[in-house]
């Protein structure tokens, strides 16, 4: 299943596996037949199947899909990123910067002339225009025509129920219309924000349409979840009801395929194999671990099955969570106290394939998370958790003192050291020697709070972070660059 992700938490690989996927649909004409179906469903006029009415979320939930479907086919690791406004809601967001959307549009012609979507790259000419329109390049102009939706403004449309009311189209009343209000009052003032291409029929001409639009849809899934007994409506067939609109009704322009997509066919979006990255994870019941107990059997029963497992910490101490057997599992650590906060993940450290992670843990609930290798795989295994008596507690790094040696004496390893910070400043953290170091910065106080992460900023190949930190307690750890590295190292902490 497609995990679709706030864009702001994209990595610049997957930014740009993005940007890749789409420019190459623009390519091969795919992505102007798209844009060509959405200003044809307004070009229909007060038959319009796409907007002003009930239909105006099914169908973007499947014109969205089909998209997404035809960007998977370029690259399978992609799904769709949604922009959340009511966050980044300023001309200097990163999702404007020069790796993704581009900027706002310049001068007189409000031309887009920054990343990858610039007419002036010579990659990204606008050919499905609105009736008169001649314009061959992408335009914006921030702000120009109104404000972004605030929280405030998604919470209460949100709580409006039932979905629909009559009459069933633009007119409908926005405080008994759930899809009107966020149709008109939500999802408008997104097109009207950015301006230029995305006032247009032709909207998405602009690329940031899909991410707007993909918002609107976690939206109405999130509304979905939180009003389990509000049924789509109308029933097809209510009178005065716009062809593709009822519940059952084939939506044009895909009335004409064997199995049409309807607004019933899209009403659940996890049967549709995608689902937000907020969405609560519908927990599987967990077997706990006793700390020191033999091994427990398990199994990946089912192709992409996720085992889950919980262990209690009385005593902060180092811990040892493996599995054993011949089946190549992964498994991540969780906690403490929170199933979500995600601590390390590991796969081949162990014996074999087996998966091992050591780690210092505080005292609090921990999960484990297992799953196959490989998402189509099965297979048996045992899983076990032990603690080590009497470890050593983390080393602390004096600030503007001596270097602390270090080694990654196995793949995998994790060294975890500790400073303080006794006064609000900059700081620096480096390595130094010919091991490509990782390192990892986080705090204050609690050591899964993550800072900042560097490779090689420092002279080499070593890591250097310079942070402006808090007074408190601070958490650095070091990993190799290469799962299988190993090598030996220093590191300072300087004010
Ligand atoms: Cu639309």
């Amino acid at each position: 299943m497609g995990i679709r992700k706030n864009q702001s938490s994209l990595t610049p690989a997957e930014k740009s596996a993005f940007v890749v996927a789409v420019k190459a649909l623009k390519a091969n004409g795919v992505y102007d037949a798209f844009v060509a179906q959405h200003r044809a469903a307004f070009l229909a006029g007060p038959n319009d199947p796409a907007h002003g009415g009930p239909a105006f979320l099914p169908w973007h939930r499947e014109y969205l899909r089909r998209f997404e479907r035809a960007l998977q086919e370029i690259d399978a690791s992609v799904s769709l990123p949604y922009w959340d406004w009511t966050v980044d809601r300023t001309p200097t967001a990163s999702i404007w910067g020069p790796n993704f959307m581009g900027d706002n549009g310049t001068g007189a012609s409000q031309q887009v002339t920054t990343g990858p979507f610039a007419f002036l790259t010579g990659e990204w000419t606008l050919t499905v225009l609105d009736p008169g329109d001649t314009t061959a390049f992408l335009t914006r102009a921030f702000g120009a025509m109104g404000s972004l939706p605030t929280q405030q403004a998604v919470d209460t449309a949100k709580s409006v129920v039932p979905y629909d009311s009559p009459p069933w189209n633009a007119g409908s009343n926005v405080n008994t219309s759930f899809r009107n209000r966020l149709e008109r009052v939500i999802h408008n003032p997104g097109h009207m924000w950015v301006g230029g291409s995305m006032m247009a029929m032709s909207s998405p001409n602009d690329p940031v349409f899909w991410l707007h639009h993909c918002n609107i849809d976690r939206l109405w899934a999130e509304w979905q979840t939180e009003n389990p007994g509000r049924m789509y409506l109308p029933p097809s067939g209510t009178p005065g009801v716009v062809a593709g609109h009822g519940l059952d009704d084939p939506m044009p322009p895909w009335d004409g395929e064997p199995t049409p997509p309807t607004p019933r066919s899209v009403l659940n979006h996890h049967a549709l194999d995608y689902s937000y990255d907020n969405e609560p994870t519908t927990t599987p019941e967990s077997v706990a671990l006793t700390i020191g107990a033999p091994p427990v059997s398990a199994s990946i029963g089912r192709a992409g099955e996720v085992d889950i497992f919980t262990f209690e910490v009385s005593a902060a101490g180092n811990h040892v969570i493996e599995t054993q057997g011949t089946t190549d599992v992964v498994m991540g650590l969780y906690g403490p106290d929170d199933s979500e906060v995600f601590i390390t993940e590991d796969d081949d450290s162990g014996t074999g394939q087996n998966s091992r992670i050591a780690r210092d843990l505080s005292a609090g609930t921990y999960y484990v998370r297992l799953r196959h290798y490989s998402s189509s795989s099965t297979g048996n295994y045992s899983i076990s958790v032990s603690a080590s008596a009497g470890q050593p507690a983390v080393p602390t790094i004096a600030v503007n003192g001596p270097a602390v040696a270090g080694a990654i004496s196995a793949g995998n390893e994790r060294d975890m050291y500790t400073f303080t910070a006794a006064n609000s400043g900059s700081y620096t953290i480096e390595t130094a020697g010919s091991t490509d170091c990782f390192i990892t910065l986080y705090g204050p106080v609690n050591p899964n709070t993550l800072i900042a992460q560097d490779d090689d900023s420092g002279p080499g190949t070593n890591s250097r972070i310079v942070a402006s930190l808090a007074p408190g307690a601070y958490f650095i750890q070091v990993r190799h660059y290469s799962p299988a590295g190993t090598g030996p190292y220093n590191i300072t902490v300087k004010s």
